[in-house]
């Protein structure tokens, strides 16, 4: 199939640049340290406490001195069950230093949730908050797992600041590879459940580098810009656009421990920000709102919108409204290391961007969009999976051999479930989702997960989850069930017993009782049937 045809593959118009990934991920962020050591770093939007670049070098090599003391050496885990917050930070370039990976979760995420993922990714420290404490507590009781907490002490628990203070560095000497792994967020890809992904330090380089580096970066950010970090940097957008390409050119990091309108634009107005990385929904809100006019927002330049689709019409009202801030997209995937494509209007000598357009293929890589059915390769304006190749996709998934094949293809293409098109200016354009995945404000909510869930419950005999379209949350799930034979269980009721075992986002918005869920003849449930089915009916 496919392999004699040609391969049509669309590459960035910005030319290639020499990559220098060899390096530890922490090293390659802090190359031009001299240069902004004392510029600020992180400012907490809420205490207004700021740490100059200088000051994040010394205290994630403390952290890393003590969590090597707790046993967090080469290959090992570390967990932030955290929100948003300087200690995530730490953490992450402590664990960096040391050869380590950390996973990434939600504080709010339910116990169970938590458990599935810290047993999956064999963390043996977790740093988290008073708030997540009692989540984690019978598992540390079970299995060998020490608790940091970073706000709050607790007697069964170390606390973070006791860690990054006293004694001097006993840094341990560690050789890092470039295939190492350093972050491990879950993901459930293109189908199926939550899996560990595994980026290198190799993969998160060269993403960042596409990004930043070279004679004219696509994402023109400096040593004078201030970034709001509002998305939590447990998602790979945050941890990735924000965090490692603002460590890496010594932009400050405005960190928002929650979204709140209100409180989001008195710290642009305060800090006068001039990078906003957002999610569609939040762009919408400050598009829509009349409380955004009372706001100075005149210091923002750009605004990044990723992580779900966003239509034109939004992103004309946005640009109409705060006409200074360059709206433009960016699209991401967990799996691609995470970013595949930017708007090049974003760029140090910028390109026109069409509204719509989730930007044009990152540098250094490859794109191609392929027949779903056949595998060919397509050409421009023609939609069909879009696939991409390059250094920073990721290594594979944790443990899972068989979801990595399936994920990645013999000839290293990464096969991302979304259906694209390139158009003529080298723009592309996500018209479907060909996998299962649903976004809820960004939020990853796993079908597979959801429908698990449903059938544990003794009145459900089957259950497909398919995403129904929203206006406020891009997408919400809903559940077809088939009741077990004699049962007469509710709506209402089946709403309860998932949200009892899942964080808010992943809540069944509306149950539809059906005789039976349409399946392929092979078994497979048509969860695209149903789909259409659904948003045909409300629409
Ligand atoms: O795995 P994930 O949750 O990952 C993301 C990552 C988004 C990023 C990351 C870095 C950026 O700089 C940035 O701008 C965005 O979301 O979910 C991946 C899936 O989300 C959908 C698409 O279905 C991906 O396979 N998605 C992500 N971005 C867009 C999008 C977009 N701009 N338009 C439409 N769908």
């Amino acid at each position: 199939m496919g392999s004699m045809q040609e391969e049509i593959i669309f590459r960035s118009k910005l030319p290639d640049i020499k990559i220098t990934n060899e390096m530890p991920l922490h090293t390659y962020c802090f190359e031009s340290l001299s240069r902004f050591a004392d510029r600020p770093c992180l400012i907490e939007g809420g205490t207004d406490k700021i740490y100059t670049y200088a000051d994040v070098d010394r205290l994630s090599r403390r952290a890393a001195a003590s969590l090597a003391k707790l046993g967090l050496t080469k290959g090992k885990v570390v967990m932030n069950l955290l929100r948003n917050c300087s200690e995530f930070v730490f953490t992450f370039l402590a664990a960096s230093r040391l050869g380590a990976m950390t996973t990434t979760a939600n504080p709010f995420l339910t116990p169970g949730e938590i458990k599935k993922q810290l047993v999956a990714s064999g963390a043996i420290v977790v740093v988290t908050e008073a708030c997540a404490v009692e989540k984690v507590r019978d598992l540390a009781k079970e299995k060998e797992l020490t608790v940091i907490t970073i706000d709050k002490k607790f007697d069964d628990c170390l606390f973070f600041p006791d860690l990054i203070e006293g004694e001097e560095l006993e840094l341990p000497e560690v050789e890092i590879h470039p295939d190492d792994v350093v972050a491990l967020p879950y993901s459930s890809g293109t189908t199926g459940l939550p899996k560990g992904v595994m980026l290198t330090h190799r993969s998160l380089i060269t993403s960042v580098a596409q990004q930043m580096d070279g004679q004219n970066p696509n994402l023109d950010f400096s040593e004078t810009d201030v970034i709001l970090c509002v998305l939590p940097m447990f998602h790979i957008y945050s941890l990735h656009s924000i965090l490692l390409c603002g460590l890496r050119v010594g932009s400050a990091v405005v960190i928002m421990k929650k979204f709140e309108l209100v409180a989001m634009m008195e710290l642009v107005q305060k800090y006068k920000v001039t990078v906003a990385p957002l999610v569609p929904p939040v762009v919408v809100d400050v598009a829509k709102n009349a409380l955004v006019d009372k706001y100075d927002l005149s210091s923002i330049r750009f605004v990044l919108s990723g992580a779900a689709p966003m239509g034109k019409d939004i992103q004309d009202a946005f640009r109409n409204k705060i006409p200074n801030a360059f709206l433009g997209q960016g699209y991401g995937m967990t799996e691609a290391g995470p970013v595949l494509s930017m708007c090049l209007a974003f760029a140090k000598e910028p390109f026109d961007a069409k509204s719509g357009a989730c930007g044009t293929v990152v540098r250094n890589a490859e794109l191609k969009v392929v027949d779903p059915e056949t595998g060919a390769s397509l050409g421009r304006n023609m939609s069909g999976e879009i696939c991409i190749r390059g250094q920073q996709i990721m290594k594979g998934y944790l443990n899972d051999p068989e979801a990595t094949r399936n994920t990645i293809d013999e000839g290293g293409w990464l096969h991302t479930g979304d259906i694209g098109y390139v158009d003529d200016n080298e723009e592309i354009f996500i018209v479907d989702r060909l996998k299962e995945i649903i976004k809820y404000k960004g939020f990853q909510v796993p079908p597979a997960e959801l429908e698990a869930l449903l059938i544990t419950h003794p009145s459900i005999a089957e259950a497909a989850v398919v995403p129904l379209k929203d206006e406020m949350a891009g997408e919400v799930p809903v559940a077809y069930v088939v009741r077990a034979t004699g049962s007469e269980i509710t709506e209402d009721e089946i709403k309860q017993y998932v949200s009892s075992q899942v964080v808010f986002y992943k809540r069944i918005s509306k149950v539809i009782f059906i005789d039976a869920i349409p399946k392929a003849p092979s078994g497979k449930m048509l969860r695209k049937e149903l789909r259409v089915q659904l948003n045909a009916q409300v629409s």
